[in-house]
């Protein structure tokens, strides 16, 4: 059954946040779910504009994405890998020839001066995806990890070394001058809309990159919607990838409870699993609402059970009296 009136928007990252967002789109009317999209994580390579959390969505969405990853395409194949690896070339990111369309294309309409906002629109409708993807900004940012082996570009960080570097900081290169796109400002100030949700992905790494952009916290905070958070972290251990490792190195709790404060400003509700019911009292004190259900998301019920939970959640604690 999907909910007709619900007018919802979701800040996602890569593949965690991802699992949510597809559980939503199976609740929610096509056109009435917007999801900002991180793109602090793209960059150029091979003279190709890759933009993976954005692609991770699409693929996602399009009953498309490689089940075995969580990003990249499935039916993959890797040809041009190969071929790239025997003349020497840099393969330490792997680009399958499917996903290789899309970079390329991508591209070639940026390069025509397309926004990243037409590009990804376009994509959209050609892979058959109602709801909208929205990137958070047109304009350039990079996330650059400073860690004890020197400042790296954010994907030479997370998949050639394998986020192996200790995290001493991070910048998101651009955010400061960067404007969020206009239909970014649209859906945050619809006044129609249920909910906004920030899907359970790294916060450092895929929300905080979206944030840091003037214009869309505020916008999130004067939103006439319930803000509601799901952990990604659970019984004190990420779901997927380095998120509890970095908050350990920056000394913060690597629990729900940690996460949790770090939006507390933000949200009106929080979302705990099962596994960390012992929070609850350490998150209301954060004058949140809280929320417990199985956070985690193997299959696609459980993905749908917990969007469901989700928007219930926002709709029973409605917007926080400051
Ligand atoms: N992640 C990896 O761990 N290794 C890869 O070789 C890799 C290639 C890749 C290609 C296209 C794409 O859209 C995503 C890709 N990812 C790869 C995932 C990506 O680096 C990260 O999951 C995100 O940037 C973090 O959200």
């Amino acid at each position: 059954m999907s909910i007709d009136a619900d007018n919802c928007v979701a800040l996602s990252g890569g593949v965690g946040g991802t699992k949510l967002i597809l559980g939503l789109s199976h609740v929610i009317n096509g056109n009435n779910l917007s999801v900002i999209g991180n793109t602090g994580d793209d960059f150029e390579h091979l003279g190709l504009a890759i933009s993976p959390d954005l692609d991770t969505l699409l693929y996602t969405l399009a009953g498309q994405v490689n089940p075995e990853t969580g990003w990249g395409r499935s039916n993959e194949t890797w040809s041009f890998m190969e071929a790239l690896d025997e003349l020497g070339g840099e393969t330490w990111f792997r680009l399958g020839d499917r996903d290789l369309a899309v970079h390329l294309e991508r591209t070639r309409r940026l390069t025509n001066g397309d926004s990243l906002s037409e590009v990804t629109t376009r994509l959209c409708n050609q892979l058959g995806i109602t709801m909208q993807i929205l990137p958070m900004t047109d304009e350039t940012v990079r996330t650059r990890v400073l860690t004890d082996r020197g400042a790296l570009d954010f994907q030479h960080y997370f998949v050639r070394d394998r986020a192996e570097p200790r995290v001493l900081g991070l910048e998101y290169v651009g955010a400061e001058s960067a404007r969020p796109t206009k239909a970014v400002l649209e859906a945050l100030n619809n006044p129609d809309l249920a909910a906004i949700i920030i899907a359970p992905s790294n916060p450092y790494l895929s929300i905080d990159p979206i944030l840091a952009i003037p214009g869309i916290r505020s916008a999130i905070a004067a939103a006439s919607a319930p803000v509601v958070a799901v952990s990604p972290i659970v019984a004190g251990a990420a779901i997927k990838g380095p998120t509890a490792k970095i908050m350990a190195e920056f000394g913060h709790d690597t629990t729900a409870a940690g996460i949790a404060s770090h939006y507390h400003d933000l949200l009106d509700g929080f979302i705990l699993d099962e596994m960390d019911q012992g929070l609850a009292a350490e998150v209301k004190m954060l004058n949140l609402e809280v929320g417990i259900c199985d956070t985690v998301m193997k299959s696609l019920n459980d993905k749908i059970r917990l969007a469901r939970f989700t928007l219930e959640f926002a709709a029973s604690i409605g917007k926080r009296t400051a």
